[in-house]
């Protein structure tokens, strides 16, 4: 269940945003997946892979999490998600690499590090890396593994997310990294 946001917070979290072909082909998996559990699929420009979430913090301390993100060197990697699974207890069902790639591990591990140092507190669950395609899913065994889709990572961003009708609405307010050129 969601908490009642005070006034002056704002909920935000780190976050792997794809380009453009990456969002379409997870967004085209999550229709595949979607036929087979149901469920609400995430909206294709929400889609992303979570680093680090905080959930709410005061809105006059952004500008020190944006300063100590800006100390987080991003080494460019190559990601394959090619496993989709569900999880029966939060009813995700969701799209993630078969293998993690060290240089995801680091990177997050680099930002809780320096996100603490900063004196921000942040969900330690282990990380999990996935990317949700739907929510509400009818979780069950589910149909041959995706194609893979290659994710080139190069930046890692800072979302602001707010609620509207349509659910969860999210907000870019930082990247950082070398952005690399198609
Ligand atoms: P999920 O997609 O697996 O639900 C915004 O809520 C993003 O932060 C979502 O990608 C969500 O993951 C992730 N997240 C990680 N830990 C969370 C937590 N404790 N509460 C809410 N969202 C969390």
């Amino acid at each position: 269940m969601r908490s009642a946001r005070r006034p002056g917070g704002v909920r935000v979290f780190f976050a792997l945003w794809p380009d453009e072909a990456v969002r379409k082909a997870l967004h085209a998996q999550g229709r595949l997946v979607h036929a087979q559990l149901g469920g609400r699929p995430t909206r294709a420009a929400s889609i992303h892979m979570t680093l680090l979430f905080l959930g709410e913090i005061e809105e006059h301390r952004l500008a020190a999490l944006q300063d100590a993100a800006g100390n987080v060197d991003v080494e460019p990697f190559g990601m394959s998600l090619n496993r989709v699974a569900c999880w029966p207890h939060n009813r995700i069902a969701w799209a993630g690499p078969e293998r993690v790639p060290p240089a995801l591990e680091d990177l997050v591990g680099r930002l809780r590090q320096t996100v603490a140092q900063a004196g921000f507190s942040f969900d330690r669950k282990p990380f999990a890396a996935h990317v949700t395609l739907l929510r509400d899913a009818a979780c069950r065994a589910l149909e041959p593994d995706m194609a893979s889709i290659a994710w080139r990572v190069s930046d890692f961003v800072l979302v602001r997310s707010s609620l509207d009708a349509g659910g969860s609405n999210y907000q870019v307010i930082g990247r950082w990294g070398a952005r690399e050129e198609a």
